[in-house]
């Protein structure tokens, strides 16, 4: 099955790596075939090689729009020469076949991440590539694809031995060009579904339950997104899961793509958690904060003067808890901060940037210490949840909404909060957004001092956010004059009573229960400030 390789199609934007097909084309006496610059590549390396022109009779033309369309280059892609009467064609036709293809296409999602105009993107779909892909890996009977640089290496081995690639490592590579054609495909769709969406004038536009219509750009009738592998992980979230990390092609400032700067390996929980974490304090700017959190929940959130006040704020609220947790800050760490964090045992930490002698600290004190430097905030993106059988797609939850904003707040019991009360539950509402449902959250001073999170009823989060409160600041009673959030309403007059109960001074909350007015008598009732946002932050 093995098929020697006589002659090669060669047509690649990215030239790296092609020293070492040269060298092998010139050793074995292969004929090469070639589209413009890297004809002219090839010859620089001592190539003899034909210009793709030369074979079709026709010139490069439309600003190299049509360069290798065309069947003297196709119909030798696609002869299967194990067919008689395939060969019998390209005889009649003295058109040669092809053994190898070697072609990698224009940079589409480089071109889109450049920033580049839409023109110069339109520009940069390549046409002739794909369909040379496509045409070797339908023709795997004869002709070997390569579409991957890391691939150039065995080619030329290959070539060099004088014996081609066997059939079934032709069909490897045929499955490997298929993926790749894919997904470039859907890299172009995931920029034409956001700049192309349906317009108006088509009128067979979807519909959703009530009737109103389907933003196209941000629901298109199918997803067709790409995600490159990085790195396989050494397990998941248990030891006997596989699992491995993919980055999104049009972006490359996300959390994902974080810089290490010194530590272990991310495991797929630290991930997880500092992903988290990281969202968490962008929630709280553009005030200095840090977070610490533990499987997905914040043992601690902090504003404060300086990185290293909103760390030691943060950490107090649950010490117990923060042993082996993520932090996440979101300005420059200091030496002050490195300082704060050295004594605990921290899985990860991630900051836009260090101070050179705080990140010294990390590194040569803190030796398991992951730590992560992220260029940018973190966007609001798709959210993907898989179900079985399914994906659920819904807009990421930014504090954004109009009950994030307290002018929109309805006071509905007590007098109006003094200026540090306000600020208090402004913070309050905005730290809950990353405390799992149903979830509680006690505040004082621009830092949490309880939380109850992840209970199945309102009432025990209440209940929990007031016990770490009181039982995790050594005895001190952290709940009495304290504000607490709720992210979402309360069902009924209990979960209020019991924070009220504890001290609590005024509650935020969204508000739209059938029994808001039985939980705002009972606010009445203690002389306890009472806001509805009229908005909910449900995390699960
Ligand atoms: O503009 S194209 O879609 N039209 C073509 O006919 C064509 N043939 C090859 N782009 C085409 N290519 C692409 O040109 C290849 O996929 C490769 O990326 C690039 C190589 O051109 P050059 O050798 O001139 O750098």
């Amino acid at each position: 099955t093995n098929r020697p390789i006589k002659r090669a199609l060669v047509s690649v934007f990215h030239k790296e790596g092609i020293e070492v097909l040269a060298e092998a084309f010139v050793k074995a006496g292969t004929e090469v075939v070639s589209t413009g610059s890297t004809a002219k590549r090839l010859a620089e390396l001592g190539v003899p090689v034909t210009e793709v022109s030369e074979v079709t009779g026709f010139p490069e033309c439309l600003d190299g729009r049509v360069k290798t369309l065309d069947p003297h280059i196709h119909a030798g892609i696609l002869a299967d020469m194990t067919n008689p009467d395939h060969a019998a064609q390209l005889e009649k036709f003295g058109i040669k076949p092809f053994d190898l293809v070697v072609v990698n296409l224009y940079p589409f999602a480089d071109t889109v991440r450049s920033g580049a105009d839409e023109a110069a993107t339109i520009e940069k779909i390549d046409i002739g590539g794909p369909s040379m892909v496509r045409g070797a890996a339908k023709n795997s009977a004869t002709v070997a694809i390569v579409t991957d640089p890391a691939d150039y290496a065995l080619v030329a081995a290959r070539v060099e031995n004088g014996e081609g690639f066997s059939l079934e490592e032709r069909r490897w590579l045929a499955g490997k060009a298929f993926a790749h054609t894919a997904a470039y495909d859907a890299t172009i769709n995931e920029w034409t579904a956001k700049h192309w969406p349906k317009p108006a004038t088509i009128d067979e536009t979807d519909h959703d339950d009530e009737g109103q219509p389907v933003d196209d750009a941000k629901f298109p009738a199918a997803f067709t997104r790409t995600w490159d592998r990085s790195h396989t992980l050494r397990y998941g979230e248990n030891s006997h899961q596989q699992a491995a990390l993919y980055l999104d092609p049009l972006d490359q400032t996300g959390f994902a793509h974080a810089e290490q700067l010194g530590g272990k390996p991310m495991s797929y929980n630290n991930y997880v958690d500092a992903d988290a974490a990281w969202r968490a304090v962008w929630d709280l700017a553009p005030s200095i904060a840090v977070a610490v959190v533990k499987h997905n929940n914040p043992c601690g959130l902090a504003i404060g003067a300086t990185a290293a006040e909103a760390h030691r704020k943060a950490h107090a609220c649950d010490p117990v808890s923060a042993y082996g947790g993520v932090i996440a800050c979101n300005t420059t760490v200091t030496l002050e901060m490195a300082e704060s964090v050295r004594p605990i045992f921290t899985e990860v930490i991630v900051a836009p940037a260090y101070e050179d002698a705080a990140l010294e600290l990390l590194k040569t004190k803190k030796k398991n210490l992951r730590i992560l430097k992220v260029a940018e905030p973190p966007k609001g993106h798709t959210q993907f949840r898989q179900i079985d059988g399914g994906l659920l797609v819904q807009d990421m939850d930014l504090i954004n909404a109009t009950g994030d904003d307290p002018d929109a707040w309805k006071l509905v019991s007590g007098e109006p909060a003094d200026v540090d009360t306000l600020k208090d539950l402004v913070f309050a509402w905005r730290a809950i957004r990353c405390v799992k449902s149903n979830a509680i959250l006690l505040a004082h001073d621009q830092a949490t001092v309880g939380i109850g999170m992840g209970q199945v009823n309102r009432v025990d989060s209440c209940h929990l956010a007031v016990e770490r409160a009181n039982t995790l600041a050594d005895g001190a009673d952290r709940a009495t004059g304290s504000v607490a959030a709720s992210d979402a309403f309360f069902p009924f007059a209990d979960g209020a009573e019991t924070l009220m109960n504890a001290g609590v001074k005024a509650i935020v909350q969204p508000g739209g229960s059938i029994r808001d007015e039985e939980v705002i008598e009972a606010a009445k009732k203690a002389g306890v400030t009472m806001y509805l946002t009229g908005t909910r932050h449900f995390f699960h």
